[in-house]
């Protein structure tokens, strides 16, 4: 598919990236400070950190969770916690903003009614990736995920539901807004090695939340 056959013709805005998932660009911008702002309140509780895989890697991106419940890994493989298990403490409660930002971007997509409880907070600095995955520990996979991008620009993955399967590379800009779900809920994907820069915003880094229905 040519990169130009992705965009709707109505709205220019929206790209279809397969059955199911759909990138809106610049959806987030209107909200990005507040999002900004409400991260660093979040992070100063829940901090940054390097998790490990189960294979004992220590991941390249710095994770840390808002919300009912949080994804982490370790050595005994991946799960959601009601506590951040570095702290002992519940997660940070989800701001109102992430919250209104991932149901109006779910309608936008056509998943109305989408009420996330989790938020895995994924930032980048320049060199850092994330391998192919699928996204499978929530209970029900019904439910889409909402992924908004901050700060540097990155470069996405994203292929079929066997890892076999030839990836497409779409690029994430600051304030872009991806909804996955339906027929690519299971889909493998992944992020290109950060380039080096600088954001206004973010400074040297990208920022990605990734809003679930994780669990109920
Ligand atoms: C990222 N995102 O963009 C990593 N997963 O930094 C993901 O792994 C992801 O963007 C599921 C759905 C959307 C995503
Ligand atoms: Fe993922």
């Amino acid at each position: 598919m040519r990169t130009a056959d992705l965009f709707d013709t109505e709205d220019p805005q929206r790209a279809a990236l397969a059955a199911g998932a759909v990138l809106l660009r610049g959806f987030a911008l209107p909200v990005a400070q507040g999002l900004h702002a409400a991260l660093h309140a979040i992070l100063a509780q829940a901090p940054l950190r390097h998790m490990c895989t189960r294979g004992g890697f220590r991941m390249s991106v710095a994770m840390s969770n808002c919300g009912e419940w949080g994804w982490v890994s370790d050595r005994t493989g991946y799960r959601y916690t009601g506590l951040d298990p570095q702290t002992r403490h519940p997660w940070p409660g989800l701001p109102a903003c992430f919250a209104e930002l991932a149901q109006h971007a779910a309608a936008a997509a056509g998943y109305a009614g989408f009420e996330p409880n989790a938020c895995l907070i994924n930032r980048y600095a320049p060199g850092a990736r994330l391998t192919l995955h699928q996204d499978r520990n929530e209970s029900d996979l019904a439910h889409p995920i909402v992924s908004v991008s901050l700060g540097l620009p990155a470069v996405f993955q994203f292929g079929g539901t066997s890892r076999a399967q030839r990836t497409q590379r779409i690029p994430l800009r600051h304030g872009d807004v991806a909804v996955w779900g339906g027929a690519s809920r299971l889909a493998y994907h992944g992020v290109l090695p950060l380039k080096d820069g600088a954001h206004p915003l973010t400074g040297p880094c990208r920022l990605n939340l990734t809003l679930r229905r994780a669990c109920g």
